[in-house]
């Protein structure tokens, strides 16, 4: 058994700490820079309280924030480990006994808002930041250092020692944008599970929730303006079950839970195809009779396209694009825009210009799939390169657009791990934990520099529908797309990604987490 601080460790007299992987080898994705300390680490026991600390004015506004982020995770540290675990307002920066989490503005620019910096070591562990932010960040860092029982959401027997491998963690983002889309309208996934989605993300410190809120099967948010979109459109979702959707207050609290975790959420309507639901409520807006009858059950999409023309179309994209704004702080509306088969080229770009002149007006920035590349801008969601899309992608960013990239090949987590694996689909591959790791965002597809905002794991849910379901699909590939978009192009390493990976196993059991057990990952 390796001790926790491992080669650089174990200096004598060291107090024995708990078996376990080498600090370096428990936290993905991998910081920018981690050295093991010596000695005994930081044991939580009855006197360890969890401190911030009031300091300059300009920290101060953001005092409320910290102790909110130091109440949650107090909270996630007493269910396991029963102990009291108190929130005080003494932090010392010099280093109290206690979990300490400070802003620090002297911190050095580059830390940027998400950026961190842990130090651990007998007398206690510091998380400093430049914004709140990077210290809910550097808290996911926390957890990682902790056995993995600290997942249990139920107290843990057997009194295992809590206690954090002595460390100095210096760590930032390599993107800003680092996300997964979840499809709720193939099927819907009530607003617990949503939530139960976005606590995995937060752990591997992603920071956005794309929501697929429409499709051909279904329609999944209410629009005061249009009623008949939920009431008709939401009834149903694949294979014939029941469908959902999600109430403004429903919406709104999906946020807010996204937000305390410091993700943004971007919400989704494809159009103008993939549409049926949206055509199934308002026939008047298919004048071109695409429609399937309803309700649309199957998996087939690329048939419904609304009216490409005329003041109805532009009032309901309106309504939509009015309440999606006001309900979403987010910066971002995703038009959807793929796989539009039956609207000629020019009809379909001065489309995709005129609702994304609707959300610009509404006061945020327009999201569309590769192909609205043409006559979109704003931000563009790489997905697939084939039929030249890759070229006008190309074309689009030397204008000056920002793409995400989700290529289908590496970051679908909706495929199949291999051929034969029971769920999932096959279109654009499979995808095992070593090709949705091994690729690099910033060249898959050759772009202008700085044209990449991030990247995103959209998780397609034709043949997904429990929650159970969705976790062996995200784990273990959601950390690897997670790592691309965190850590520097220069710490990726498969070899030393499945072996972190590993680790991570025993906290998913704990947590209650499903994960695909794949031999390519070295499990203890
Ligand atoms: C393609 S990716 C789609 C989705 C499907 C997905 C299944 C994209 C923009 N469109 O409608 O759900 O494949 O993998």
């Amino acid at each position: 058994q390796r001790a926790i601080g491992g080669e650089d460790a174990g200096s004598a007299g060291a107090v024995a700490v708990p078996a376990g992987p080498r600090t370096a080898d428990r936290i993905v994705p991998v910081p920018l820079s981690v050295a093991a300390g010596s000695g005994p680490g930081y044991r939580l026991t009855g006197r360890t309280a969890v401190r911030t600390v009031p300091g300059a004015e300009a920290v101060e506004r953001q005092a409320g924030e910290v102790r909110r982020i130091a109440e949650q995770l107090a909270e996630a540290l007493r269910r396991p480990t029963g102990l009291p675990l108190p929130v005080a307002a003494d932090a010392d920066p010099a280093g109290a006994d206690g979990i300490s989490l400070l802003l620090d503005p002297a911190l050095p620019e580059a830390t940027g808002t998400e950026g961190y910096r842990l130090t651990a070591d007998a007398t206690g562990v510091r998380i400093t930041a430049r914004a709140p932010e990077g210290l809910f960040r550097g808290t996911q860092t926390l957890r990682q250092l902790l056995p993995p029982q600290i997942e249990s959401p139920r107290p843990v027997g057997g009194a295992p020692e809590w206690t954090v491998a002595p460390v100095t963690v210096e760590d930032r983002p390599r993107y800003g944008y680092r996300g997964a889309m979840l499809d709720v309208t193939r099927h819907f996934f009530t607003p617990d599970e949503v939530k139960g989605f976005i606590d995995r993300l937060a752990l591997y410190k992603l920071n956005h929730l794309h929501l697929h809120l429409s499709d051909d099967q279904g329609w999944r948010i209410e629009i005061p303006a249009r009623p008949a979109l939920t009431k008709v459109g939401a009834v149903s979702e694949v294979d014939g079950t029941p469908g959902g959707f999600y109430t403004a207050a429903d919406y709104q609290e999906i946020v807010r839970y996204a937000q305390e975790r410091y993700l943004t959420v971007v919400p989704e309507i494809d159009l103008p195809g993939h549409s049926n639901a949206i055509l199934a409520s308002y026939p008047e807006l298919d004048c071109t009779k695409s429609a399937r009858p309803w309700p649309y059950t199957g998996i087939e999409v690329g048939f419904s396209t609304l009216c490409p023309t005329g003041d109805e179309v532009f009032a309901f994209t309106q309504d939509v694009v009015t309440e999606l704004a006001r309900l979403t702080p987010g910066p971002y509306l995703h038009l959807g825009g793929d796989e539009v088969k039956k609207m000629a080229p020019a009809e379909y770009a001065e489309f995709v210009k005129r609702v994304n002149a609707q959300v610009l007006a509404a006061g945020k920035t327009p999201v569309g799939w590769n192909q609205t590349a043409p006559g979109g801008g704003g931000v563009l969601q790489f997905w697939d390169g084939r039929a030249g899309r890759d070229v006008e992608l190309k074309e689009a960013a030397e204008r000056g657009a920002k793409v995400i990239m989700s290529p289908s090949g590496r970051s679908y987590l909706d495929m199949k791990y291999e051929s034969g694996y029971p769920l999932g689909l096959v279109w654009a591959g499979t995808i095992d934990v070593w090709t949705a790791y091994s690729w690099d965002p910033d060249t898959l597809v050759p772009l202008p520099a700085g044209s990449v905002l991030g990247v995103e794991a959209p998780l397609w849910t034709e043949t997904l529908d429990t929650p159970e379901e969705l976790d062996v699909m995200l784990l273990p590939r959601l950390p690897a797309l997670a790592e691309l978009g965190w850590s520097s192009r220069e710490s990726h390493s498969w070899e030393r990604f499945r072996t972190r990976l590993a680790e991570e196993g025993a906290r998913w059991e704990a947590a209650g987490y499903r994960y695909e057990k794949r031999d390519e990952v070295p499990w203890p």
